[in-house]
């Protein structure tokens, strides 16, 4: 009787709360689950993608400082549970009381520190590739050019003085990317910026009003886009493809929605895209004003027989 008493209400208990240990446990998996499907999220799950040669070496570097700790981790931990399993407390023993070891405390301080300056040097000779333009694999009509020396950041100079280059104004808004293209005509996209395949593109990054940073994962590092100030970035793609980012600093309540995306295409499909882009770009403009004509018009005949309004448009407007 005293055990069924016990183990009534623990078998109630038991199955009033499967339900909530289910939930428990498949609403943080499914959340890691959605993380993980936001591909920018988490730009590459163990090792960042990488595409351009910035990006290459940025993932090289990264790549190194994450296996040299890995392989620490496994040796430290190795070592630990060596320990506990050999050194597992015995009946009657007494725990020897050690003071320090100077050559073994001396050996792992050595090759710390020595772990560090070939992490130090290894950054260090991949640094300029990171910081400075790459030569484009095409010059300005498109052609490919021999020789790809690889040559990135907020002091970037320009990409060797023969190669062509691309050079993309990069304006945050909330929340949208501008992009402002060079040439004779007037192009400008938003959210997605397209790019001819092989070219060297330098970005003069910058915003119209908070702090947003412009973000491809693929394409190199992260900048920041500050009202006032010009950062530069640049990438080089090798194949036609889209590559999507997101701004990574949060600008306010539509940041989740201020996506980027570039497009890399053959030279001839730029121009293509170029020309299309300038022509609607003009056709907008001379539609505009007719528009707005319209609209005035209709909002004023609108007034006149509503009996006139405070707010009326008004011919100067
Ligand atoms: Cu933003």
């Amino acid at each position: 009787m005293i055990i069924d008493r016990l183990t009534a209400p623990v078998t109630d208990c038991a199955r009033s709360s499967s339900p909530l240990r289910l939930i428990a446990v498949a609403a943080p998996a499914a959340l890691f689950g959605a993380l993980l499907a936001a591909q920018t999220a988490t730009a590459g799950v163990l090792s960042p993608q990488a595409e351009s040669p910035n990006a290459k070496d940025i993932k090289f570097l990264y790549d190194m400082v994450a296996i040299v700790g890995l392989i620490i981790f496994v040796v430290v931990e190795g070592l630990l549970f060596y320990a506990l399993w050999k050194y597992r407390a015995k009946k009657g023993a007494v725990a020897a009381q050690i003071h320090g070891n100077t050559r073994l405390e001396i050996g792992w301080t050595v090759a710390a520190a020595l772990i560090l300056v070939v992490i130090t040097i290894v950054t260090f000779i991949k640094m300029p590739a990171i910081i400075n333009p790459a030569p484009s694999d095409i010059d300005a009509n498109g052609n490919p050019v021999a020789g790809s020396l690889e040559f990135a950041s907020t002091d970037q100079p320009d990409p060797p003085a023969e190669s062509a280059e691309l050079n993309i104004k990069v304006d945050g808004q909330q929340y949208v990317w501008r992009y402002q293209y060079p040439g004779p005509k007037v192009v400008f996209s938003y959210e997605e910026m397209v790019v001819p395949v092989g070219m060297t593109v330098t970005l003069d990054i910058s915003s119209d009003d908070v702090a947003h940073s412009f973000w491809i994962p693929a394409l190199g590092g992260k900048m920041d886009a500050i009202p006032g100030y010009i950062n530069k970035l640049w990438f080089k793609t090798t194949r036609p493809a889209t590559y999507v980012g997101q701004c990574a600093e949060l600008c306010g309540r539509n940041h989740a929605n201020m996506y980027s995306r570039v497009r890399a295409v053959p030279f001839d499909e730029y121009q293509k895209w170029y020309d299309q882009q300038a022509a609607d770009i003009e056709q907008s403009n001379r539609e505009a004003p007719k528009q707005r004509q319209a609209i005035e018009k209709a909002q004023g005949e609108q007034s006149i027989q509503g009996g006139g309004s405070a707010g009326g448009a008004s011919d100067d407007q």
